[in-house]
C-alpha cells in the first residue's frame, strides 16, 4: 500500500465504547452485548477508513481497537498477567475480559496494574509486571479473531501489535524481583510466544502486521538507547526470521529512531519501517534498505493543524532518495492521540475549521499523499495547493497575530521573570499568621451531581446563568463552611464552576477555542476534549476573582485563589504549531500575570498556580530537555512574580518521579509547593530533602485515588517522615491532589482526620521546643 496510518482512535466518534464499557462495569450490558457494541464500532471504523480512500483489501488499514489499553492488550496476548490475577483467568487458563478489566481497573480482591504516561503525550497506559518467572505464552485470540471478523467483512487489515522489546521496556519488575533485574532480560523467552503469535495471525488472514515499537526513539526509559537497539537487533532476526508469518511492519514514533536502532531496523529481516519524520529528519542511507518498504510518518499523529502537505510532499521525496524498494506515505504516530472527526464540530469557526485535521481529515491527507505517489505530483497539485492557500489564511489572520499581545512580550526584561528574595517575603507573609504545619486543600472539593447537572443545565440552555450561579454560590458557601469546621488553616473556594482545570481558563481567554465533540482517549474509558490554542493569547476580563473574592468575604482566614499554570494549559490543549511553545507559554503567563494582579487588589493574600503537567512535557531526548526546562520554568516565574512580598505563591504538582525535574520545581520559586506523594512517600521526601529544597513544602498524606479514608495514626506517622527529613518549619498538611472526583462522607472524614494529625504533631513540636 502507498499510504497507510499507524492507529486509529477507538472510543467512537460519539464515545460509544465509553458508554458500553462503563454500562459493562456497572452490570448492565453483558459481556456478549458488549463484543456486539464494539465489534460495530470495529466494522464502522474499517468502513469509514475504506471511505475516506485507504484500500479494503491491500492492508493499509490497522486494526488498532482497544477495550482499554494497547499495552495491556500486548501483555495478555502473550499472558503476562501478574500471578495474583490467577483466579480471575477463565477455567482453560485463557484471559479473558474479566480478568482483563480486573488487571485495568482493580477491584475489591485485586490491585491494578499501575498506569502511567505513554511517552510524551497525555495518554496513560497500564504498566506491564514482569518477574524472573513470569511464564509467557498465548493466552487470548482477540488480535487474531479481529483479523478474521474484518475477513469475514471482505477487509484485509493489519493487526497492531505493540512490539516485544516496548512491551519489556515499558514494563517493570514485580514485585519481590531481584535487585539489577530488567524485564528486557527476559526478552528471548518472550519472542517464542510472538512467533506464535505471528503465526496465528497469517493462518487467519493477515498479510501484514505492524509491530509498535516506539520505546526505540525515547531517552528517558530505564534502559539506554544502545541497549535497546541491541534488543530489537535480538527480537527482529528471531521474528524475521519466523518462516510463517505476515509481512512485518516496525513502526517507531513519537521522535527520531536513535541512530542505533534505524541501523538495526534497517539490517533485519523484516519488510518495513515507519518513521517519524515531523519530529526529526530523515535517517541516513543504509546498505539494509534495498529489500524494505519505508514508511514516511509526514503527517503528524498528535496535533490537529491541517499542516503544509507540500513539505510533506518534499519530505517524502526525500525519503525516496534512501535507495528503499518502497515508499509510503504515514503517520508519525497513531491517531489515537485526535478526535475523530472537524465535520462535528458545527460550533468552530468557519475560517479556523478550514485550518484543522482530526483524524478523518488527516486519513485525508495520506489518500492524497498516497494517490500522488503511486501517480505523480501532477494529480495532486490541487490539493497541494489547496492546502498551502489555508496555511497562508491561517498565518495571515486576525487573531492569530495580534498586536496588542506581541509588543508587551517583546518589552519583557529579566526583572519580568523575578521575585524579590526569599527572607523579604517570609518576613512579609507572616501577617498571614499562619501556625506551624498549617492545613490546606489542593483546590477543587467533591463535584456532586447537583453541580454536574446545573453545569449541564445551564450549557443546554435550561437554566439561567442567575439560577447557575445561585447553585455555585450555594455550594461556595457550603464548601467553605465545612472547611471552617474542620478547622482548615487556608481555604478554598472548591472550584464548582469549573468542567476542567484547562478548558475552563481556554474558554474565557482570547486565542482558543473549545470543541464539542473532540474527545481524546486519556485512560480506558476516559477521555478529555482538549481546547485548540489557535491565536494570541489574552485575558478580556478578569476569569476568577469574582468567586475567589465571594468566597474570601465569607471567612477571616486566607481563601487561596486558584489558577492553572501555562505550562499545563499549553500540554493539555492542542497548541499552534507556528511559533516556539516559550513564546506561547509566556502569552499564557502574561493573561495569568493580570489575573493575579486582579485577585491581589482584590484582597486574595495566597495564590496557587498548579502546574501538574510540568513532568509531563518533558522531551523524550536528553539534548532537547535542558530548553525545555527553562521555558517552562521561565512562563510560570512569569505568571507569578509581579506578586507582592506579602502574597504567598503556592503551586501543585501531581505525578510522582519528581527526582528529574526537582531543581526545576525549585527554580519555580512559588513559596509553597504541594506534591503527590502518598504513593511513593520515602522516595519523594528524600528526593526533596536531598536537593536542599527550601521553600514550603506540602508533600501528600491522604491518597485522593482511593475512597478509602487515611487515620489519624498514619498521617501522624507520615507527617513524622516528613518533618524528621525536612525543616518543620517549611512542611504544610494537605492531601495529595484535588478532591473533585471523591464523594464528600469520605472527604469529610479524611480532613477531619488530617486537621487532628496536624494538631497532634504541632503539639509534639511545642513540647520539644
Ligand atoms: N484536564 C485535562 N487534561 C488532563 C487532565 C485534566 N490530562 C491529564 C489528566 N488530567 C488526565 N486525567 C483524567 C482524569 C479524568 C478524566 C479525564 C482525564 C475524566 N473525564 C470524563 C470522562 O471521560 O468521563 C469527562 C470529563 C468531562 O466531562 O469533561 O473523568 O484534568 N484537560
Ligand atoms: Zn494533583
Amino acid at each position: 500500500p502507498a499510504g497507510t496510518i499507524l492507529g486509529y482512535p477507538r472510543i467512537g466518534r460519539r464515545r460509544e465504547l465509553k458508554r458500553a464499557v462503563e454500562a459493562h462495569w456497572a452490570g448492565t450490558l453483558d459481556e456478549a452485548a458488549l463484543e456486539t457494541t464494539a465489534a460495530d464500532l470495529r466494522r464502522a471504523t474499517r468502513e469509514r477508513l475504506a471511505e475516506l480512500g485507504l484500500g479494503k483489501d491491500d492492508s493499509s488499514i490497522p486494526e488498532s481497537f482497544s477495550y482499554y489499553d494497547q499495552v495491556l492488550d500486548a501483555a495478555v496476548a502473550v499472558g503476562a498477567l501478574p500471578d495474583r490475577f490467577a483466579d480471575v483467568r477463565e477455567s482453560d487458563g485463557s484471559i479473558g475480559l474479566r480478568a482483563y478489566f480486573a488487571a485495568a481497573r482493580g477491584d475489591s480482591a485485586h490491585a491494578p496494574l499501575e498506569m502511567t504516561k505513554w511517552f510524551d503525550t497525555n495518554y496513560h497506559y497500564l504498566v506491564p509486571e514482569i518477574a524472573p518467572d513470569t511464564v509467557f505464552a498465548r493466552s487470548g485470540d482477540r488480535f487474531v479473531r479481529q483479523v478474521a471478523e474484518a475477513r469475514a467483512e471482505g477487509f484485509t487489515t493489519r493487526p497492531v501489535v505493540v512490539g516485544p522489546v516496548t512491551l519489556l521496556a515499558l514494563a517493570k519488575p514485580a514485585e519481590g524481583a531481584p535487585d539489577g533485574f530488567s524485564p528486557l532480560d527476559r526478552l528471548d523467552d518472550l519472542l517464542p510466544v510472538y512467533v506464535e503469535l505471528l503465526s496465528a495471525l497469517r493462518a487467519a488472514g493477515a498479510e501484514w502486521v505492524q509491530l509498535d515499537e516506539p520505546a526505540l526513539v525515547s531517552e528517558t526509559l530505564d534502559t539506554t538507547s544502545a541497549d535497546l537497539a541491541r534488543a530489537a537487533e535480538r527480537a527482529y532476526a528471531v521474528l524475521g526470521g519466523a518462516t510463517d508469518r505476515p509481512q512485518v511492519l516496525v513502526a517507531s514514533g513519537y521522535a527520531q529512531l536513535s541512530n542505533e536502532s534505524w541501523r538495526a531496523l534497517a539490517a533485519a529481516p523484516i519488510e518495513a519501517i515507519a518513521v517519524d519524520l515531523t519530529r526529526g529528519g530523515v535517517p541516513e542511507p543504509l546498505p539494509g534498505l534495498q529489500a524494505k518498504t519505508l514508511v514516511g510518518g509526514v503527517i503528524e499523529g498528535r496535533n490537529i493543524w491541517r499542516g503544509d502537505l507540500e513539505r510533506a510532499w518534499t519530505t517524502l521525496e526525500r525519503l525516496g532518495g534512501l535507495g528503499a524498494a518502497g515508499v509510503a506515505v504515514g503517520t508519525s504516530t497513531s491517531l489515537q492521540h485526535v478526535p475523530h472527526d472537524v465535520a462535528d464540530e458545527p460550533d468552530l469557526d468557519p475560517r479556523l475549521a478550514s485550518w484543522l485535521a482530526f483524524a478523518d481529515q488527516k486519513v485525508d491527507q495520506v489518500a492524497i499523499l498516497a494517490r500522488g505517489l503511486v501517480t505523480d505530483r501532477t494529480q495532486i497539485e490541487n490539493e497541494l495547493n489547496a492546502a498551502t492557500a489555508a496555511l497562508a489564511d491561517r498565518t495571515a489572520a486576525d487573531g492569530v497575530r495580534d498586536g496588542a499581545v506581541r509588543p508587551r512580550a517583546a518589552a519583557l526584561d529579566a526583572t519580568a521573570f523575578t521575585r524579590g528574595p526569599q527572607e523579604e517575603r517570609d518576613a512579609a507573609q507572616e501577617a498571614l499568621g499562619l501556625p506551624l504545619l498549617p492545613t490546606t486543600t489542593i483546590g477543587s472539593f467533591p463535584q456532586t451531581g447537583e453541580i454536574r447537572r446545573a453545569r449541564a443545565a445551564h450549557d443546554r440552555g435550561e437554566l439561567s446563568a442567575a439560577d447557575y450561579e445561585d447553585v455555585l454560590r450555594l455550594e461556595i458557601t457550603s464548601v467553605i463552611g465545612l472547611q471552617e469546621e474542620l478547622g482548615l488553616d487556608v481555604l478554598v473556594h472548591g472550584e464548582p464552576e469549573r468542567n476542567d482545570m484547562v478548558q475552563y481558563f481556554a474558554e474565557n481567554l482570547d486565542g482558543f477555542a473549545v470543541t464539542r465533540n473532540g474527545w481524546v482517549q486519556s485512560y480506558g474509558s476516559r477521555a478529555t476534549r482538549p481546547s485548540i490554542l489557535w491565536g494570541d493569547v489574552s485575558r478580556p476580563a478578569p476569569i476568577t476573582v469574582r468567586w475567589s473574592q465571594f468566597a474570601q468575604d465569607l471567612s477571616e482566614k486566607p481563601v487561596k485563589g486558584m489558577l492553572t499554570g501555562p505550562v499545563t494549559i499549553l500540554a493539555w490543549s492542542f497548541v499552534r504549531d507556528d511559533q516556539p511553545l516559550a513564546t506561547t507559554a509566556n502569552q499564557v503567563a502574561l493573561a495569568l500575570r493580570d489575573e493575579i494582579a486582579d485577585l491581589e487588589a482584590a484582597g486574595i493574600r495566597i495564590i496557587q498556580v498548579d502546574e501538574p503537567a510540568l513532568r509531563e512535557l518533558l522531551p523524550l531526548k536528553k539534548s532537547d530537555q535542558p530548553a525545555y526546562l527553562d521555558w517552562s520554568v521561565a512562563s510560570f516565574r512569569l505568571a507569578t512574580a509581579g506578586a507582592d512580598a506579602a502574597t504567598q505563591v503556592h503551586t501543585h504538582l501531581c505525578y510522582s518521579e519528581f527526582g528529574v525535574v526537582i531543581d526545576a520545581i525549585s527554580a519555580l520559586d512559588a513559596d509553597v509547593t504541594s506534591i503527590e506523594a502518598a504513593r511513593s512517600r520515602g522516595e519523594v521526601i528524600a528526593d526533596i530533602a536531598e536537593s536542599g529544597f527550601a521553600r514550603g513544602i506540602g508533600p501528600g498524606v491522604y491518597d485522593i485515588h482511593s475512597p478509602r479514608v487515611p487515620q489519624v495514626d498514619e498521617i501522624v506517622d507520615l507527617l513524622e517522615q516528613a518533618v524528621a527529613a525536612l525543616p518543620v518549619r517549611r512542611v504544610w498538611v494537605n492531601p495529595d491532589c484535588g478532591l473533585k472526583t471523591r464523594a464528600y462522607p469520605e472527604t469529610v472524614a479524611a480532613l477531619g482526620n488530617l486537621v487532628a494529625a496536624a494538631e497532634r504533631v504541632r503539639e509534639g513540636r511545642l513540647v520539644q521546643v
